[in-house]
């Protein structure tokens, strides 16, 4: 179960999320580039809200101990509806209490990748990740269930919703690059945001 809302936001709720990004990636609790377990570093600054999930064990914890041992800031009331609403509009059941949000800047870039640190009936349920995308637009990938499975290309932009739940919950997406100079002028945002919603 897949489903892609080109444009789902218009300009103005778009600027409202971006507004919102901005402020939380550079709040009390901020963005940072996460080290992951190889010893590697992201190309992505990330902020979880709701849980923390933690680059070095794949785990969520309530507190970022990978990092600074601050807590997880909330996941706003807004949030939270705007994931509510594109999960219904696929038809697919979400009470979003987990987001991810990345900042991708033009070298900004994500491996391929499952999302499967979510709790384990969450995901036998199959209940989706909701994909938000706000900026620039990005070079998507979109595999199957195994690493090497076939791999399709698409460019989420600014204001796109993606949605991959039930059968699909596990397959494999990352992006490979950012496409600059893409954002809508009115958003006066150099680079990518992106939010992930999943429920634990
Ligand atoms: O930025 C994106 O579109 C994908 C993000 C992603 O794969 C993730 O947060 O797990």
């Amino acid at each position: 179960m897949i489903q892609r809302f080109t444009h789902y936001l218009d300009l103005e709720r778009q600027r409202t999320f971006v507004d919102e990004c901005r402020a939380l990636m550079d709040g009390a609790v901020p963005a940072y580039v996460p080290t992951v377990r190889g010893g590697g570093k992201m190309h992505v600054r990330m902020l979880c809200l709701g849980r923390h999930w933690n680059g070095l064990t794949y785990r969520y914890e309530p507190t970022r101990s990978d990092f600074d041992n601050l807590p997880a800031p909330p996941l706003p009331q807004s949030f939270r509806a705007l994931a509510a609403d594109i999960a219904r509009d696929a038809e697919l059941p979400l009470a979003a209490d987990i987001c991810i949000l990345n900042y991708y800047d033009a070298d900004g870039r994500m491996g391929l990748h499952q999302d499967k640190d979510e709790g384990a009936e969450s995901i036998a349920a199959g209940v989706p990740v909701v994909s938000v995308s706000l900026g620039d637009t990005a070079r998507f990938l979109f595999g199957g269930l195994k690493r090497r499975d076939p791999i399709e290309t698409m460019l989420l932009e600014s204001g796109d919703a993606f949605v991959f739940g039930g059968p699909s919950r596990l397959r494999y997406h990352g992006v490979s690059r950012i496409v600059p100079h893409t954002a809508p002028p009115e958003l006066h945002l150099t680079g990518r945001f992106n939010l992930t919603f999943r429920q634990f």
